[in-house]
């Protein structure tokens, strides 16, 4: 069965594709459509020309799976040129999402009518290329380029509407009578002359030269390291300096050298990896899923409030509960705050906050959970409090609700055995903010069951989540590997390595902040006390003298009221102060050994991890640094990146810096890969 079809609507050829799961542009679709084409041309009795896709989405881009495969089969451009010179009007009939190529097809026809919930967008950006079949040339003539810019550079969709009110989508029509609807319309524009894209000037002409630079200053923080989206700009620029067909050929120019790259092969990586950590390799497909309707959430706080938006923004309802009126309140006033500074950046209607305030219940009573289906606890990390908490509803929840814990490295093995249905209990590790990180982190227990498993991962997908399942130690996956990075940042700084150095060799390899940044950020005073403060440690001291981090200030750094930070010359000299005292030689290291003492323990402790089967797989952690704790997507997460260094590399290099980590345990794994010349990617 062919993947195109075709049939008539009276004189309008009606082209259908069908090539599940999200109709890719691949070989037997480019040919299909090419020959429908052919058809249109050839037949007088055809006036004009309706395409669409069966199945859940229009085009949803280029076959990925095809790349650096040459098929033989017909290119995308030239499918899209045969779309354009076609003498009749071609019309596309978009539902779901017009992606990538997707979208260029659609640009290549003469009109576009989409159903309301369609969006439409250029995500090529995001598996480190730019459009390839002239998006970057159509797009800035069919809609401008202040327009075209954000799409292109971004990658993020556009909502139907959005896209009819730039003049890139021409008529919105019915849900339900979509093709219908494009067959009329085809029917009203057969005789009228007939846009094409290409030839298009009006939204290009005078374009201000001055725009780009000015998007690029505008973006660079957003932009910084990734190589594609400055291939974007530039490919946009050309569009307004260039005829179509120069600027197409430039666009291949810019589009080739990325296909080859680096970048894009880690992005495309990313990509897949995403969708396999969504895969538990153990679990029947078919395991049933548990109706999950009513959510209840303990805890008011960041964390608590943070999770408690996750829900509500899906629509589910969600009873809070905390232990005393104040902390409550003043959680239910934070989450109202996050909604409306999100609907004063255009991103919800006033009507989309009150909908979701409306579906919280704040509440000071254990016994309202008693009809959740699912029970998350966001409350203080000590395994008591967590034990009594889940004592509590063992006794209150209702036969089958799964019993959460937000704990981000305590065993859960343990708080199971505070109720008497350790089948019930999962960990749901959320990420700071909660309410705006992807990282789900679903640490299944010895006795989790599998339907309270499946359950969590269906749920993490209907909130937005990337869901990653760990299995228990301290820390699970990412923690645990943030410990041996944190552990090294400690020590540099005991060879009178001062934090900010630290902070900027991180930062410039692309995390978003450094060690003693995050620290800061946290609170240095996560899992210290008064009584078991160490002296001999450099946060403990800081703590013990109020430097707790931002929240007072002062931290490993001094803290403006705007937040903005500065070296400390108390704590540098302290450092100082603690590395002549430690004794250790203070070595010059080079910005290149400082990145290799945080980065490669953290890559054996993730073979570790293997090893021990807390993790399911290698993409597994690469998703879960991405998602979880900002390490650069365009490096495709450490083991990845691990991949790229060379296992033999970083090996040598755990061994070179043996005497720096006297206690660490070379994972055998990572040797026999290494010895083997093998990669995890
Ligand atoms: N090619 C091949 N397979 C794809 C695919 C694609 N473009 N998109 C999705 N899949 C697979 C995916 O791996 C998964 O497989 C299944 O479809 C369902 O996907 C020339 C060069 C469309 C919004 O970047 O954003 O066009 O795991 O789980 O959550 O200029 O898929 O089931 O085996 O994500 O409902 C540009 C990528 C390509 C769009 C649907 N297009 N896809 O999300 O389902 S480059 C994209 C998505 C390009 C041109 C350039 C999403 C989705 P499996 P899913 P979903």
């Amino acid at each position: 069965m062919s993947v195109i079809t075709t049939h008539r609507d009276g004189e309008v050829l009606v082209v259908v594709s069908d090539n599940p799961p999200v109709n890719a542009l691949s070989a037997g679709v480019r040919e299909g459509l090419y020959a429908a084409i052919q058809e249109a041309n050839g037949d007088d009795t055809i006036k004009a020309v309706v395409v669409r896709c069966d199945g859940r989405t229009f085009f949803a881009g280029a076959d990925i799976t095809e790349f650096g495969k040459p098929t033989g089969a017909i290119g995308l451009n030239p499918v899209i040129d045969a779309i354009e010179d076609c003498p009749k009007p071609v019309v596309a009939a978009i539902h779901g999402t017009a992606l990538g190529g997707g979208l260029e097809v659609a640009l290549g026809c003469h009109y576009r009518v989409a159903v309301p919930s369609a969006k439409l967008g250029l995500p090529e950006v995001k598996l480190g290329l730019i459009p390839g079949a002239g998006g970057t040339q159509r797009l800035p003539r069919v809609v401008g380029v202040e327009a075209a810019l954000p799409m292109t550079t971004s990658g993020d969709p556009i909502l139907a509407r959005q896209a009819e009110a730039i003049g890139l989508v021409d008529k919105l029509v019915s849900e339900d009578s979509l093709e219908a609807d494009a067959v009329a319309f085809a029917r009203s524009v057969i005789g009228k002359p007939q846009p094409v894209s290409s030839s298009r000037t009006d939204k290009i002409a005078g374009t201000d030269p001055g725009v780009f630079d000015a998007f690029r200053k505008a973006n660079a923080r957003k932009l910084k390291g990734f190589d594609a989206p400055e291939a974007a700009i530039k490919a946009v620029e050309i569009a307004t300096r260039y005829p179509f067909a120069e600027g197409l050929q430039m666009e291949h120019d810019l589009f080739q050298p990325l296909l080859a790259g680096r970048q894009s092969a880690a992005l495309r990586h990313l990509f897949f990896a995403e969708r396999a950590a969504n895969k538990i390799d153990d679990l029947p497909k078919d395991t049933p899923i548990l109706p999950v309707t009513k959510v209840g959430i303990i805890g008011a706080g960041t964390m608590g409030g943070g999770i408690a938006m996750n829900f509500l923004s899906a629509g589910f309802p969600v009873t809070m509960v905390e232990r005393e009126q104040a902390p409550l309140d003043r959680g239910v006033a934070t989450i109202r705050k996050n909604y409306e500074n999100t609907a004063a950046k255009g991103r919800l209607t006033a009507e989309q906050v009150e909908k979701a305030m409306g579906l919280l219940t704040p509440s000071l009573n254990f016994e309202d959970l008693a009809d959740c289906d699912l029970v998350i606890e966001a409350v203080f990390e000590r395994m008591d409090i967590k034990k009594d908490v889940f004592g509590k509803l063992d006794g209150i929840c209702k036969p089958g609700a799964i019993l959460a814990t937000n704990t981000s490295y305590l065993d859960i093995n343990e708080i199971a055995t505070a109720t008497k249905r350790p089948e019930a209990v999962i960990g749901l590790h959320f990420f700071s903010p909660a309410n705006v990180m992807r990282m789900l982190e679903v640490v299944r227990a010895a006795k989790t069951g599998p339907s309270v498993l499946a359950t969590s991962m269906k749920i993490a997908k209907t909130i937005g989540k990337v869901a990653v399942v760990a299995g228990v130690c301290h820390g699970f996956i990412g923690n645990r590997m943030l410990a041996a990075r944190q552990q090294q940042g400690e020590a540099l700084l005991m060879e009178g390595i001062l934090p900010a150095r630290v902070d900027k060799v991180l930062t410039d390899f692309g995390f978003p902040m450094g060690p003693f940044q995050m620290s800061d950020l946290a609170g240095l005073d996560i899992g210290w006390t008064k009584e078991t403060s160490d002296p001999t440690r450099v946060r403990d001291v800081l703590c013990e003298r109020g430097r707790l981090g931002q929240k007072t200030g002062k931290g490993f750094y001094d803290y403006a009221a705007d937040r903005t930070r500065t070296p400390s010359e108390e704590v540098d000299a302290l450092i100082l102060e603690y590395a002549e005292k430690s004794g250790h030689k203070r070595d010059d290291l080079s910005d290149e050994e400082i990145l290799e003492r945080l980065l490669y323990p953290m890559i054996n402790e993730a073979c570790l991890i293997l090893e021990e089967g807390i993790a399911q797989r290698a993409s597994d952690i690469d998703v879960m640094y991405v998602h979880g704790y900002g390490w650069p997507s365009y490096t495709g997460g450490p083991m990845f990146w691990a991949s790229t260094v060379g296992l033999d590399t970083i090996v040598a290099g755990l061994e070179k810096y043996a005497d720096k980590w006297p206690d660490l345990k070379i994972s055998a794994l990572l040797k026999d890969k290494a010895a083997k010349g093998e990669a995890f990617a």
